[in-house]
């Protein structure tokens, strides 16, 4: 396997910096989801064996409940009701413009500050920054630096480590599967975390809800096949039942991206009375520029996802047939 140096400089600032340190903050993003919640769990893991130290665990969100039979019982603190003051170094875990940007500015002035992240665009300032959007999960990178220090990854972490690889890849179906995941993940089921007990409680027990709320927006989905184009739409009504968070709507889009010639999924959603978000996703291999469309429409993103917002109503008529007025 070919382990990279990039960020040697960083990863020989944090180990020095959680050496010293007495109180540490991890922090999910808001709605955590495989690889927020992993990387947390694997990080806090490796902080008490490798350095022998305890850390808070923190996000806005309780910890996902599907991820407890793997993960264990765990619990986040609301940042609000901790006393930020106190920590030395704050850690944030993926997607950190959701969660670590609205307690950054309610720090100890000493506090250290880290991001570790494989999100595009993220413009946080943080002490020490790792963030290359190469990596196809946060974990993959916590892997490295893990690695990096030689440091004993015990079952607990590699479970907490592949449960995050596997999130963010679709369970190695996405284009972000490259050979060092791979590798990386023979080397976490090595030390005994199980691919097949993750994926069971990743995807295949999704809540009858979330398989209801995907059921309606794939009913509702129209393909335009000779523009490689699925567009759906949900409703207020939709997004109002049980099964309707950020996570399941994205899951959708990928649902919809791994359909043979289909290049680019919009959904689009109603989020206030008059408001509509279209959320546009491709794959790598698409070649597409949805950041372009986004643009246009007067939003923006990345090459990969990308949104936009724009007044407008979905109508769905008689027949069940709906579209935009
Ligand atoms: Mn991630």
């Amino acid at each position: 396997m070919q382990i990279t140096d990039q960020f040697y400089k960083e990863f020989h600032s944090l180990n020095y910096v959680l050496k010293k340190a007495k109180n540490i903050l991890i922090i999910a993003h808001s709605f955590p989801d495989s690889d927020a919640t992993g990387s947390a769990v694997a990080f806090s893991n490796f902080i008490k064996n490798h350095y022998q130290k305890e850390s808070t665990l923190a996000c806005f969100d309780e910890f996902p409940e599907f991820l407890k039979p793997i993960l264990g019982d765990i619990k986040f603190n609301h940042p609000e009701e901790i006393n930020l003051k106190k920590f030395d170094i704050v850690i944030g875990c993926d997607s950190v413009e959701r969660g670590m940007d609205r307690i950054i500015n309610k720090l100890s002035d000493n506090c250290i500050t880290v991001a570790i992240d494989h999100h595009p665009d993220i413009n946080l300032e943080v002490d020490i920054k790792i963030i290359d959007p190469i990596y196809a999960a946060t974990c993959e990178i916590l892997y490295n630096f893990f690695h990096s220090l030689r440091g004993k990854i015990d079952k607990k972490i590699a479970t907490a480590l592949l449960t995050g690889i596997v999130g963010d890849t679709g369970a190695f179906q996405h284009s972000n599967t490259s050979a060092n995941v791979l590798a990386i993940s023979s080397d976490l089921v090595n030390a005994g975390a199980s691919i097949a007990k993750i994926i069971d409680h990743s995807f295949a027990n999704k809540k009858i809800d979330t398989l209801k709320f995907w059921g309606k927006a794939i009913e509702k989905t129209k393909f335009f096949t000779e523009s490689g184009l699925a567009v759906t739409a949900i409703t207020q009504e939709d997004i109002d039942t049980q099964g309707s968070t950020p996570e399941s709507t994205s899951d959708i889009a990928n649902i919809l991206t791994t359909i043979p010639g289909i290049k680019v999924a919009v959904i689009i959603s109603q989020i206030k009375p008059n408001i509509i978000k279209g959320s546009l996703r491709t794959e790598k291999h698409a070649n597409v520029n949805v950041s372009k469309i986004a643009q246009t429409l007067g939003g923006g993103g990345h090459k990969l996802a990308s949104g936009f917002e724009m007044s407008g109503k979905i109508i769905i008529s008689k027949n069940g047939d709906w579209q935009i007025v």
